[in-house]
């Protein structure tokens, strides 16, 4: 396939048509096995030692699961992929195949409160250390907290749950001077709306939970990068650790894909007019949303993002967190529940549920106010959504 098609082609047909070269399936079979058997013994042996390519066993390898990697990468602009049971096993396998006890990551703060979670525990069982810098101002601080010990930069942009922007591209300038690779979440923009690789990053992952499934039924992750990178993670970190991704669930991804463009311009759609709906409520205090003008770092969001700005957005109400909770169970629409990039809305309390790794003095640091309020914006009508939000807005007055 031309790596030169245009988006919304690569995301039906990249890397390579998919049909079962075996069997002519139009789709790609659910290979559903443990094991694969060998032509003969010295042909095992020959997988095994590396002298030829084959399929052994599904934690070591698997063609449902080859194809998605090889599309997520494609679409990425990546050489590999390796998929991941989740995206914390996705977030987990980078760290390990980059980081050796006593080692440094700098991360922008805030994360998703899972991935700060993980790197406590890192720190404390394995004794790598994180040091948090703030997103909005992670490139003009980076460099002063580089230093020998420090062997992987990891940012998320946009950030869960204030949607803080880092700058990807000034953040890779920086790293490359001093030979540090650099990973981007890339969850919440999907490949669609950002290109973390094209701006110099060099490895990108994905909770594959969210938009690449898109219909909020399955969990998975996935790592794309360099293929000498993602050879280490899969056998030397992946297949160990048995963080792996199974075939079933690969072959729900890959249809979910299928639709990725689409959908993930009808999200941004979607949220920028909740935004500025939610931007002018006389009930609303402040709206955290990379495409409103007022946003610290809209000029950078423009820059790296496609003119899409993901389909999620926080924002706080006028009595702040036991208001923002009463809202939360009025809205019809949105599901109370945690999540995001599904057809359907999902609205939540972060420093109460996706965030409460955090601790209260954590959150404040983190730009995480107590009253915050994420809503992923789904597929619905967003004039539904406004009026549902309007409705649950006003009866706050009362
Ligand atoms: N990275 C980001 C940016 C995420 O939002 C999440 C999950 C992960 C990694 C981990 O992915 P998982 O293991 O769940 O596939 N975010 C969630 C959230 O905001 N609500 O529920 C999960």
């Amino acid at each position: 396939m031309d790596p030169d098609m245009r988006l919304d082609t690569k995301v039906v047909h990249g890397p390579r048509h998919e049909h079962d070269p075996h069997t002519g399936s139009h789709r790609i079979p659910i290979y559903q096995t443990s094991s694969f058997v060998f032509k003969s013994a010295d042909h095992g042996a020959r997988i095994f030692r590396g002298e030829e390519e084959g399929y052994v066993y599904t934690r070591l390898g698997n063609p449902t699961i080859d194809y998605l990697e090889d599309k997520v990468a494609f679409l990425e602009g990546a050489e590999a992929g390796a998929a991941t049971a989740s995206g914390m096993a996705a977030v987990s396998a980078v760290v390990f195949t980059l980081c050796n006890a006593g080692d440094k990551v700098i991360v922008s703060d805030p994360v998703y409160g899972g991935t700060f979670a993980f790197f406590e525990l890192a720190k404390k069982k394995f004794n790598i250390e994180p040091v948090y810098l703030p997103a909005i101002k992670f490139p003009e601080l980076l460099e002063d907290h580089i230093d020998d010990r420090t062997k992987l930069i990891y940012i998320e942009t946009p950030a869960n749950p204030t949607l803080d922007i880092v700058d990807i591209e000034k953040t890779a300038e920086i790293a490359r001077k001093h030979g540090i690779p650099v990973a981007v979440d890339n969850t919440f923009a999907t490949p669609i709306t950002q290109r973390p690789i094209e701006l110099g990053a060099d490895i990108v992952l994905h909770s594959m939970t969210k938009y690449l499934s898109g219909h909020g039924d399955t969990i998975g992750g996935i790592v794309v990068g360099k293929k000498d990178f993602i050879h280490t993670l899969k056998h030397d970190v992946v297949s160990h650790i048995g963080s792996n991704y199974c075939p079933f669930n690969a072959y729900f991804i890959l249809r979910g894909i299928k639709t990725l463009a689409v959908r993930v311009r009808k999200h941004s759609e979607n949220a920028m007019k909740v935004a500025q709906f939610l931007h002018d409520h006389p009930m609303v205090e402040k709206v955290l949303y990379p495409g409103l003008s007022d946003h610290p770092l809209h000029e950078v969001a423009k820059k790296q993002m496609n003119g899409m700005y993901s389909g999620v957005l926080s924002f706080i109400v006028k009595g702040g967190k036991e208001a923002g909770k009463k809202l939360i169970e009025t809205v019809k629409i949105p599901a109370l529940a945690v999540s995001l990039g599904d057809t359907d809305s999902y609205i939540e309390h972060p420093a109460s549920m996706t965030h409460s790794s955090y601790s209260d003095e954590e959150l404040e640091k983190a730009g995480i106010h107590q009253g915050l309020i994420r809503l992923s914006v789904g597929l619905e009508d967003p004039d539904d959504l406004i009026e549902d939000l309007d409705r649950a807005l006003n009866s706050l007055k009362i």
